[in-house]
Parts: C-alpha cells; sequence; structure tokens
C-alpha cells in the first residue's frame, strides 16, 4: 500500500484507495495531503495552547488553516509542487505559533499534551515526502476513533470550502476559526466515542454558521437569487468557460472581460451564479455549457476557449484542452496555469486567460435551449403563502430534498430514476451540482410552481435548511421531521459531508444516503448515526419511491 485515502464516495472497492486515487491523485499527492492536514493539527495544537496564556486566534492563522484543509478536499489540487509550498508555509506558520506560546522560557505549562504534529519538522523536501507515507489516516489503529476523526475532519474540509468563499468576500468569523482549532486538536487528543460523537454534531452546528456566512456574503455582495431562466445554447464570440463555485472570481473575469470581444459561460456548479442580480447586467455572460463536473472531458474539449477551475471538481485531463485550462484559489492541476491570488485591494490578473481566448474559436454548440433556477430562501419566501396554500389544498403532497452532489458511479441513474417516478404532486428541492441528474428533464410545475426547485451550489444548501424551518413555522410544528419533506441525498465529497452534518443539528432525521453509505463510517460509528438519526443507504428507485410517497 502506499497511500491510504476514503475521504470520497468513489473510493475504491467502496474501502479505500491504496495505490492511486480513483480521483486521479497520486500516491505522492495524496501523502502530501495528509501531511498538509498533519501539519495544520499541529497549528491547531499551537493556537489552542496558547488560549492559556491569552493568545487567540487571529484571521490570518484561520485563514491559512481553512485554505489548507480546503486544497485537500476531494478533486480541488493535483500539483504536488502547490501541496508541498503549503506544507512549508504551514511549517512556519506553526512555528510562529509555537514560538509565541514558549515565548523565552520555551516552556509550555498549559496541562495539553504536545502530539507530534506539533513538533515534527524538516528541511528538505525529501524529508517530508519521506514523512508523508505515515502521518495518514491508517495511523489511527482503533476503527471507531478513526472513523469518528475523519468524520470530523471531513466535515471541517466542507466547512473551510464554505468559510473560504466568504472570507473571499470579505465576511469572517473567527468564531469559526476557533471551531476549526477545537475540532482539530480533538482528533490528535486521546478523546472518548462520545466526546467525538459531540464533537462531530459541533461541527455540524458550525456548518449551519459557515453556511449562514456564506449566504450573507453572496446575498449581500450579489443580492438575492431570483428566479432565472438560463441559456444552454453558445454564441459566435471567443469565450471562457467558468466553473467551481467562487463567485468572486467569477466578479474579477466578467469585469476584466466587459467590452473585450470575449463570452463568458458557466460551467457545473457555476451556473446557479446566473440567478444573482449582480451578474446579470454582464451582456457578455451568455449562459451554461455542459453537464455536471465528470463530464468535463467532453465539455472542455468541445468549448474550444480557455477554461477556469475555481474550486473543485477537476478531473483528469485526457485530450487537448490542458494547454487551455488555468486554476485558482486552492485548485490546482500540474501543467495548468495558476492565477495568483488577488492583491489586497483589486481584481486577480486574468490578462494571460483573456490573450488566449482571444486566439481561440467559439465553443461548438453541444445543446440549446433553456434551464429555469434560483429558487434561494428569498424566492421561495416571496411565494410562501402560495407554497402553504399548494400544501393545504394537496396540491403539493411531498417535498424531496434531492440535494447534493453528482458522480460518476453508474448507480447515481437512481437519483434520475426517482425524479421521473415521483408522483406529479412531488416537489423537488435542490442544490449543489446532484442537480445535473435530472434539471432538464422538464418535469412540470404544480400552479406555477416548478417542480425541480434549484436553490444553487451546494454552498446554498442552507437555503434548504431556511426553507424547511420556515416551512415548519408556517405549518406550526413542533417538529421539523413532521414536515413533508424527504431527504433523498447523493453525496460525493466533504462539503457534502459538512451539509451532512448540518442537516443532523437542525434535527433532520430518516436521511437516505447514496450511492453508498461513506467507506469511513466504521460499522460502529454508522450504527449511532442509524439509531440516532435513522439515517439509511439508498435502495432501488421504486421502494424508495413508495416509501418517500407513503412519508417513510
Ligand atoms: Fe480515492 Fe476519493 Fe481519496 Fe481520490 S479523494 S484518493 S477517489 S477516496
Ligand atoms: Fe459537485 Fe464537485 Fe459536490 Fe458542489 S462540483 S457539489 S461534487
Amino acid at each position: 500500500m502506499s497511500m491510504f485515502c476514503f475521504q470520497c464516495q468513489e473510493t475504491a472497492g467502496n474501502a479505500g484507495c491504496k495505490v492511486k486515487g480513483v480521483c486521479g491523485k497520486t500516491d505522492v499527492v495524496a501523502n502530501l495531503q495528509d501531511l498538509l492536514i498533519f501539519v495544520t493539527k499541529g497549528i491547531a495544537v499551537w493556537v489552542e495552547k496558547g488560549r492559556s496564556k491569552g493568545l487567540f486566534m487571529d484571521k490570518e492563522t484561520g485563514r491559512f488553516m481553512t485554505r489548507a484543509l480546503f486544497t485537500t478536499i476531494t478533486n480541488a489540487n493535483f500539483d504536488e509542487g502547490m501541496i508541498m509550498a503549503r506544507i512549508k508555509e504551514a511549517l512556519g506558520v506553526r512555528d510562529v505559533w509555537q514560538a509565541k506560546v514558549l515565548g523565552s522560557s520555551q516552556d509550555c505549562s498549559c496541562r495539553l499534551t504536545t502530539p507530534e504534529c506539533a513538533t515534527w519538522s524538516a528541511d528538505t523536501d525529501e524529508k517530508i515526502r519521506a514523512k508523508a507515507a505515515y502521518v495518514g489516516v491508517l495511523t489511527t489503529g482503533n476503527e471507531d476513533v478513526r472513523s469518528l476523526r475523519e468524520l470530523i475532519t471531513y466535515g471541517l474540509k466542507g466547512l473551510a470550502a464554505y468559510a473560504e468563499h466568504a472570507a473571499e468576500l470579505g465576511y469572517e468569523d473567527l468564531d469559526i476559526y476557533d471551531h476549526v482549532v477545537n475540532a482539530l486538536t480533538a482528533t490528535v487528543h486521546e478523546l472518548t466515542a462520545d466526546e467525538l460523537v459531540a464533537m462531530t454534531l459541533k461541527t455540524g452546528e458550525y456548518a449551519v454558521k459557515t453556511l449562514a456566512l456564506l449566504d450573507k456574503a453572496n446575498t449581500s455582495t450579489y443580492g438575492n437569487p431570483e428566479v432565472t431562466t438560463v441559456n444552454l445554447g453558445v454564441r459566435k464570440n471567443p469565450a471562457i468557460l467558468i466553473s467551481g463555485h467562487d463567485l468572486r472570481d467569477l466578479e474579477d473575469l466578467l469585469e476584466e472581460t466587459k467590452g473585450s470581444g470575449v463570452d463568458v459561460y458557466t460551467h457545473s456548479e457555476m451556473l446557479p451564479a446566473h440567478y444573482y442580480p449582480k451578474f446579470k447586467k454582464y451582456d457578455h455572460f451568455v449562459g451554461n455549457y455542459g453537464g455536471s463536473w465528470w463530464h468535463q472531458n467532453d465539455d472542455f474539449e468541445n468549448f474550444n476557449g480557455p477554461i477556469l477551475m475555481t474550486t473543485n471538481c477537476i478531473i483528469p485531463v485526457k485530450g487537448t484542452y490542458l494547454r487551455r485550462m488555468f486554476t485558482t484559489g486552492a485548485a490546482g492541476y500540474p501543467g495548468a496555469v495558476h492565477i495568483t491570488d488577488r492583491p489586497t485591494s483589486g481584481r486577480k490578473d486574468l490578462a494571460a486567460i483573456i490573450a488566449l481566448a482571444k486566439t481561440c474559436p467559439s465553443p461548438k454548440e453541444i445543446e440549446t435551449g433553456t434551464i429555469v433556477g434560483g429558487f434561494a430562501h428569498a424566492q421561495i419566501m416571496a411565494v410562501a403563502d402560495k407554497v402553504v396554500a399548494a400544501v393545504k389544498s394537496g396540491a403539493i403532497k411531498r417535498f424531496v430534498v434531492m440535494a447534493g452532489c453528482d458522480g460518476r458511479n453508474k448507480d447515481r441513474e437512481y437519483f434520475t430514476d426517482v425524479a421521473k417516478a415521483l408522483p406529479k404532486d412531488a416537489v423537488i428541492l435542490t442544490a449543489g451540482c446532484a442537480k445535473y441528474r435530472y434539471n432538464k428533464l422538464n418535469l412540470g410545475d404544480i400552479g406555477g410552481i416548478p417542480r425541480v426547485l434549484d436553490a444553487g451550489q451546494c454552498n446554498d444548501s442552507y437555503s434548504l435548511a431556511v426553507i424547511a424551518l420556515k416551512l415548519k413555522e408556517a405549518f406550526g410544528l413542533d417538529d421539523i421531521n413532521k414536515l413533508p419533506i424527504s431527504y433523498d441525498i447523493a453525496w460525493y465529497e466533504q462539503k457534502a459531508v459538512a451539509v451532512l452534518l448540518a442537516l443532523l443539528f437542525i434535527g433532520v432525521k430518516h436521511i437516505r444516503l447514496g450511492p453508498t453509505l461513506p467507506a469511513f463510517l466504521s460499522p460502529g460509528v454508522a450504527k449511532v448515526l442509524i439509531e440516532k438519526f435513522d439515517i439509511k443507504p439508498i435502495s432501488d428507485a421504486p421502494s424508495d419511491v413508495k416509501a418517500i410517497v407513503a412519508g417513510v
């Protein structure tokens, strides 16, 4: 075994990638990502110790930790050099904290232990690579403790991604960064299983808080999403395709391409950007191109112009488009040009991507037509009376939350089958790239309310929680689980883990999860989740639709 990773749904054999990632991550990159997490835990240890000496978290450290966690999320960064550089930076941040905490006495009077992640160091790439193979998931021997430590870590990776997007828009919360420290240190101290379960749920609470912060950042900056018809066709101009989740990067791109003759299209999780009022003013912001992330080999080849990957999900490049692919932020891919962070004021330097676009042919048309989205919480609340009346009259009998991720696994056809088989009085609430399994099916509407309500990116999952809580209020219910809402969640990467923990925190039970239950849940931990929250694996579409209709 040269690596071990089981953080995503596509892990080899639903057990663990041991030689190379199914995602395309090499063993070297996988191990370096483990080491980056290890050293980031070391930073957390010194911040925690610092509290007893009156030293507290600052924005730079919190931001560094969340960026480091985000870098290791599935399909964000495949670039060995970038991860190596980040490990060295992390060692530097950790050393500064260690020096501050120890002061001149070199004595830590606090009673907390000092695990190896807080003290190990290396001064060459060779030593870093050598250590990287020995700090991963399997260093925790007890299966249940390992499972809980990883569940917390993956929830944190998702939370960190959301925090990072909010921070890009100038919204940060030291309390969230402090939770990152608490949760990371919980994975290195010798805690009981009960204490780790409590920290898992606490991470769910902070996932809600972080999603709320991101919602505030997005809506304060770009306005509340509006119901919008998005074009799927193409124009004759040269163009840039932007993918991933970062709205600030899109804003920079739209501003920099203004008047240049270069059009901008969204791909995959960037689709919901069209719903924001502020982005509607750009007449060169043309539409959405292609499907969800795993179709990118075909979509990017056909697009003809440059592609900007702002975050996950990147897949291994096949074909000729690598010379047209750029990454930025936490994303990285060997051979793709990386656009550096924006200066303190101003925009990212996108000159290279725009210059390349001007030399490229216009995108090849792969489909035509439109899709409709923009049903985030403010829009739903604006028509809340209509929705409540439709439920009371029986026109809408059930809402089915089918949010989450898409993926390559063939079993994901289940989600298309469920969408098709649900009765005409059921409405699907979605967010995330899971929607691509059914958002082009034309499932119709109920009295003007579309049967697929897209709240946005996985980053907008907060909307689904707000909608559920508001409906609970509107119906005067004392328990969110009494609403006519079923949860049929598709997960793939760690942001979905954060969303799952957020749903558990707000009290949602009976969630169906698929296409498989996470491999990182040990039988013991899975049992706790099943007993406490009635989480269940998906079954087959006909059986699940029958159960959903019956409210089971
Ligand atoms: Fe395997 Fe997923 Fe880890 Fe990639 S991220 S190495 S596919 S478990
Ligand atoms: Fe998708 Fe990667 Fe999770 Fe944002 S783009 S939902 S998988």
